[in-house]
């Protein structure tokens, strides 16, 4: 990796710290990711991309801030990617999936509490993360109460803003959302001193739906009976989404869709004949949480299906493509509604959800994913389960967080689910 250090220290980063963050990653991919065999080669971008996750990406938001563009940072697939790109500033998305900054937030945050919102507050507090660094500002929502409540604490440190999500989906609801959609375009052209018009809206809207139609197509090749690819790496792929150019994004992403169409074809599958198909549904991974993945394919399953935001739920509906900006506004509001999120009540879309995908992707067992203290996502096991038991498709809960120490004992309970499928 190039020397970067100069870059961290100007943006006020702890280099210390981070170097010892630096240190573990390596390896912890390589142990991961670089020991699958017969992994596709178009899989060497997404390689070369974590191995310049602090660096490359982070120099050319430090261009485009010195050239006076600007960075928005957000925690939830609720925020809308249209109106960042529209007023030319680039949006990441910062959840943190790393053990690593976890100490960091119990410091300010309550040790019971979703490991991904004491790793996201972690990263800011201690200073180790450069896309944190690199925000102009950060965009919360109100949607689980850990989260509601973290803001506070990171408005501490950082400019926040925070949409009010509504929780449920009537009219009235939507008619707030779309109020909400306003009072960030007012703040978005205001903090960029771009006029998000009707022309670059539209551009903005078909930029990020071919984002979407390209991770559809990803996916859909997950659902051939030959599996041209690991679930662990078609996570990262969605994982790095949140944060690569899109255009540079859409276009590896459409070369790799070539390879694995033509590995289809060809009945090039990284898994053994019959191994058990997983459908994983539940609360999101941030990189780089791979635990449960790697857990399932080194244990004789395959991940064939992601219902989760850093899977389908984070590009399977497309923004409608409309004329007026008012017309926009509503169809951004429309699409980002139809999300099917825990923290929604009712939330019978996501059970609809489930049994479709699982049909779709011939799946043969769910594994429902949780970490803990996420009651949202816990309570709504209750349904799902019922439902699923229903319509006769087997299913298992694995709560767990980003440490290690649960590893065999989730191992063990997963190669039974899975002997039993
Ligand atoms: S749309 S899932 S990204 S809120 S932080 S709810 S895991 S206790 S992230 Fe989410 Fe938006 Fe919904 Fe998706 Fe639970 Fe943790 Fe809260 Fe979490």
């Amino acid at each position: 990796m190039a020397d970067y250090r100069k870059l961290w220290e100007s943006l006020d980063m702890d280099l210390e710290k981070h170097d010892q963050l630096c240190a573990v990653l390596p390896e912890f991919y390589g142990d991961i990711y670089l020991s699958q065999e017969n992994r596709p080669e178009g899989m060497n971008y997404y390689n070369f991309v974590v191995s310049e996750i602090h660096g490359f990406r982070i120099q050319e938001l430090a261009e485009h801030r010195k050239k006076g563009g600007k960075v928005f940072g957000s925690f939830c697939i609720y925020v809308p990617d249209e109106l960042i790109v529209a007023a030319g500033a680039i949006g990441v998305g910062l959840c943190g999936g790393s053990d690593f900054w976890i100490p960091d937030g119990e410091k300010v945050l309550p040790r019971n509490i979703c490991p991904l919102i004491k790793a996201s507050v972690g990263a800011k507090i201690s200073g180790t993360c450069p896309y944190f660094q690199s925000a102009d500002i950060l965009v919360g929502e109100t949607t689980c109460d850990g989260k509601k409540k973290a803001w506070e604490i990171l408005g501490k440190y950082t400019p926040i803003h925070v949409m009010d999500l509504p929780q449920m989906k009537r009219g009235k609801d939507k008619i707030h959302w779309i109020d909400e959609l306003k009072i960030f375009k007012d703040l978005v052209e205001k903090m960029t001193g771009n006029e998000i018009t009707e022309e670059k809206l539209k551009e903005a809207v078909k930029l990020i739906n071919e984002k979407r139609r390209v991770l559809q197509r990803l996916y859909n090749t997950r659902k051939s009976e030959v599996l041209p690819i690991s679930g662990k790496d078609a996570l990262l792929i969605t994982q790095i989404a949140f944060y690569d150019d899109p255009k540079r994004f859409i276009e590896k992403t459409s070369e790799l869709c070539e390879e694995l169409e033509d590995r289809i074809k060809k009945g090039i599958s990284v898994f053994e004949e019959n191994t058990p198909r997983i459908l994983v549904t539940g609360t999101p991974m941030a990189i780089p949480n791979w635990k449960l993945h790697h857990i399932i394919e080194t244990s004789g399953g395959a991940v064939v299906c992601e219902e989760t935001c850093t899977g389908i739920r984070y590009f399977e509906r497309l923004v409608k493509e409309a004329e007026s900006i008012e017309e926009q506004m509503e169809a951004i509001a429309d699409r980002y509604l139809s999300i099917n999120c825990a923290c929604f009540t009712p939330n019978d879309g996501r059970i609809e959800d489930i049994i479709r995908l699982y049909k779709e992707y011939k799946a043969d067992g769910v594994v429902y994913y949780n970490l803990p203290f996420c009651h949202t996502y816990a309570v709504e096991y209750n349904k799902v389960k019922e439902a699923l038991d229903n319509e006769g498709i087997p299913v298992i809960m694995i709560e767990s967080d980003y440490s290690l120490q649960d590893v065999g004992q989730i191992k063990t309970r997963l190669e039974a689910f899975f002997e039993m499928i």
